[in-house]
């Protein structure tokens, strides 16, 4: 076709599929509720595809995943882990696979088992489940859930072009299963995995596809455990392989998310039919754009919208590059960067948004609107698509001039920085100065007991801040209900014994958005919805000004001051006060393309600056930035990571870097793997860091050690993810493995991550737990000296 999308978003416009999915898992739903809720989804999305003008035959991919496209490839090839094998069925279409409540458990666990895993999709917010992979690992082909698109789709006259995770990446992204003595990579199973694929391809043709989208997306990435010229050989077999098969649609293979670099070469010239191509993210040097002309080249298919961003589309300028790739002889088709499954649904219905603003922004819809037209710009030239490309060029204008895309007294404050603006005191004389300062009414006992900041959001806590935006209770009252939760937190972590104590946060809908609403140069969505994982979602805000605290001036107003004054008016114990960094507000949240990432970064990190010196002024001797999401901007090419580090590194020291010694700076990364940031986090220079550490009892801190770690550490002592609640024993036990990779007079305990999606009974019995485990271990150090 001439003109195509990746991937569309799956939850639904009012997020449909999040309700059948946990209606159906809380058995509030039957099968068969939740499969004619799936189906209707499925069959309006083709529809409203269509309807804006993706017309063409297989311009319209299939492979709605209910939970995960990748646990859909796994269920399609069968590749049903060791430790889930009975849950394969015998006969039937998913005969060798799992069928759709089986990879359920898989995506869920169950009583007796784990998940699988769940990490990041290339450096998307997407979350995908990863493949577990070992030598017994047996493959079937099982793609029911495609043919029955196919051929619904086909009984109304369709078309669809099937789409799959590609064999090299779906190996590449697959982890051993641990069932071998030795271990095993995944990718060495390519042999065996090849000709399902092949049946499957077969099985698609009969069922009536006339294309199919295969995903190699992990040609743009680097591997820990797998070289580039592996990578090579791996993309070579597999293409090749599957273009020289007979019985088969034809094929597009993507490589969204980035730049194939020298991979492009030997997938073009594999013999499949069309490749796509990142255009946003990667480039085509002339050398690259000759091998899509001539006898028998592919389509090359032209991924020129940005799939990952929102902001429109400059229309002339590319469609001035797609005719130059036509010029250059290439048979081009226009389409997305990657699957649109990373913006939200639509515009339509946003109209709290700053028009100005607005007008600036293409959502999924309207980006499907952006490739249909550039189509036909392309087909019929300039003056077919005149008004389009006025309209994008107006868009594009405004953008320039508006008020607040450019603040003059934020950029001469940045211009105003200087080396010295990112440096702290050396951590040993801020730690000498903190150890005689009193937190509170006393000095800092030894392991000292916190909590990450957030209390468990009850149902109250979201219904009092509903009320509050619908306006059935007023300001005045909402806030005076903040008061009491405030209060009942702080006295309830009085009564555990807990050292350093938070106000709960229950002010906070989201720890990105609350910041973007009292930010300017942000705007938020009323129904943005960005699928996270399986039917999770957030509602990305969207960062499109210059960034300082809304309020008088330059430097604004204090919006976390008064709720944690608040809370420490309460008690003798010492209130963190609590700060989303600013790496982490960028990688959640849209962010203009206009300027390096950098620049955004120092203008939110000095926002955040002005805060923590309100902070200070108020009394408040501890103050934590979150980075949660520093290891997921690391970019996807090894060498890109250092100068990523680097701005982001800065952006963290420029917000922090500006306490006073005694003031203690702590940070929380919530993810266990750190190889390849935890010389960042090091350089991030806070007194104190937190990080998860329960669930893999406590294996990273040998990375953490590797690097010399001499700050603070609170290695989390309960594995927040799941509602088990730890014994006294078992957080011992953790504390006791942590002391022998960190100084007992460094070490902090509390748990892996924020109690926002906790419920209070485990909450209570488990800080519980987690203060007499630390009183044990306290008096078993007295006992040591
Ligand atoms: N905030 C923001 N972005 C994030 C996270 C966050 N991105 C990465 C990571 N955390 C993603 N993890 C989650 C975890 C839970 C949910 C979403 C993403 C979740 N969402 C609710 C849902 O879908 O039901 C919606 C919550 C709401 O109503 O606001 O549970 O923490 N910005
Ligand atoms: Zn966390």
């Amino acid at each position: 076709p001439a003109a195509t999308i990746l991937g569309y978003p799956r939850l639904g416009p009012r997020r449909e599929l999040k309700s059948a999915l946990e209606s159906y898992w809380a058995g509030r739903s039957t099968a068969a509720d939740l499969d004619r809720s799936a189906t209707e989804l499925r069959d309006s999305t083709v529809a409203h595809i269509t309807e804006r003008g993706l017309e063409g035959d297989s311009a319209v991919p299939a492979g709605h995943a209910l939970y995960d496209q990748v646990l859909d490839t796994l269920v399609a090839v069968g590749a049903v882990p060791e430790r889930f094998s009975d849950l394969r069925v015998g006969q039937g279409p998913a005969a060798g696979s799992v069928d759709r409540d089986g990879s359920f458990v898989l995506a869920r666990g169950d009583a007796a088992r784990q998940p699988l895993e769940m990490t990041k999709w290339f450096d998307t917010n997407y979350h995908y489940l990863v493949p577990e992979i070992g030598p017994t690992t047996t493959f079937t082909a099982t793609p029911y859930e495609l043919i029955d698109a196919v051929t619904r789709a086909a009984a109304d006259g369709r078309t669809l072009r099937p789409s799959i995770v590609g064999p090299v990446t779906f190996l590449a992204l697959a982890k051993d299963d641990g069932t071998s003595p030795t271990p095993v990579r995944p990718l060495d199973r390519l042999e065996d995995l090849l000709p399902v694929y092949a049946d499957i391809l077969a099985a698609l043709r009969t069922a009536g596809a006339q294309w199919v989208q295969i995903e190699e997306p992990a040609l743009v990435a680097d591997f820990a455990h797998v070289t580039g010229n592996e990578l090579r050989d791996a993309v070579e077999r597999a293409a090749g392989y599957l273009a020289e098969l007979d019985d088969r649609p034809k094929i597009l293979v993507t490589t969204p998310y980035g730049d194939a670099g020298d991979l492009l070469a030997p997938l073009v010239a594999s013999g499949v039919e069309a490749v796509h191509v990142d255009l946003v993210r990667g480039g085509l040097s002339a050398e690259q754009v000759a091998l899509f002309t001539g006898e028998g080249a592919p389509t090359l298919v032209a991924g020129v919208v940005n799939g990952r961003n929102i902001w429109r589309t400059d229309l002339d300028a590319v469609l001035t590059r797609l005719e130059s790739l036509r010029s250059a002889g290439a048979t081009v088709s226009v389409a997305t960067s990657t699957s649109l499954i990373h913006v939200p649904h639509t515009l339509e219905g946003e109209d709290d948004l700053d028009p100005t603003v607005r007008s600036w922004l293409a959502f999924a819809d309207e980006k499907i609107t952006e490739v249909v037209t550039l189509a036909r710009g392309l087909a019929e030239g300039r003056e077919a698509i005149a008004t389009a490309l006025e309209e994008s060029a107006a868009a594009l204008t405004s953008r320039v001039t508006a008020p607040g895309v450019v603040d003059p007294g934020v950029r001469e404050r940045a211009a105003r920085q200087t080396p010295a603006d990112t440096r702290q005191t050396p951590a040993h004389v801020r730690r000498e100065a903190q150890s005689r300062r009193r937190f509170g009414s006393a000095q800092l006992p030894p392991l000292p007991t916190t909590t990450i900041g957030s209390f468990p959001q009850t149902g109250e806590v979201r219904k009092a801040r509903a009320d509050f935006r619908l306006g059935r209770i007023d300001r005045e009252q909402y806030e005076q209900f903040l008061r009491a939760e405030i209060t009942r937190v702080v006295e309830l972590q009085e009564d555990l014994g807990l050292d350093v104590l938070v106000h709960g946060e229950p002010e906070r809908n989201d720890m990105v958005q609350y910041f973007a609403e009292n930010f300017d140069g942000f705007a938020v969505t009323s129904n943005g919805w960005v699928q996270s994982y399986g039917s999770r979602a957030t509602r990305p805000s969207i960062l499109w000004g210059d960034v300082s605290r809304a309020g008088e001036g330059l430097e604004g107003d204090a919006f976390t001051v008064p709720w944690i004054e608040f809370a420490q008016s309460l008690t003798q114990h010492p209130v963190k006060g609590m700060l989303t960094g600013p790496v982490t507000i960028l990688a959640w949240s849209f962010v203009r393309e206009d300027q390096p990432l950098g620049h955004t970064a120092d203008q939110v990190a000095l926002a955040l600056r002005d805060e923590i010196a309100d902070l200070e002024a108020a009394g408040i001797g501890i103050i934590q930035v979150d980075e949660p999401a520093l290891r997921e901007l690391l970019p996807l090419r090894r060498v890109d990571r250092t100068a990523y580090l680097d701005w982001a590194v800065d952006a963290f020291r420029r917000a922090t870097a500006g306490a006073a010694d005694d003031t203690q700076i702590h940070t929380h990364l919530c993810y266990s793997e750190f190889g390849d940031v935890i010389e960042g986090v090091d350089a991030l220079d806070a007194d104190v860091t937190s990080i998860e550490a329960a669930r893999s009892r406590m294996e990273v801190l040998a990375d953490v050690r590797s690097v010399g770690f001499s700050r603070g550490l609170g290695p989390g002592v309960w594995d927040i993810h799941s509602p088990r609640v730890p014994s006294v024993d078992e957080i011992e036990s953790l504390l006791i493995s942590a002391l022998e990779y960190v100084d007992a007079d460094l070490l902090w305990a509390n748990p892996d991550c924020g109690l926002k999606t906790r419920g209070y009974r485990e909450t209570e019995e488990s800080l519980r737990n987690l203060v007499a485990a630390t009183a044990r271990v306290r008096e078993r150090l007295r006992g040591a000296r």
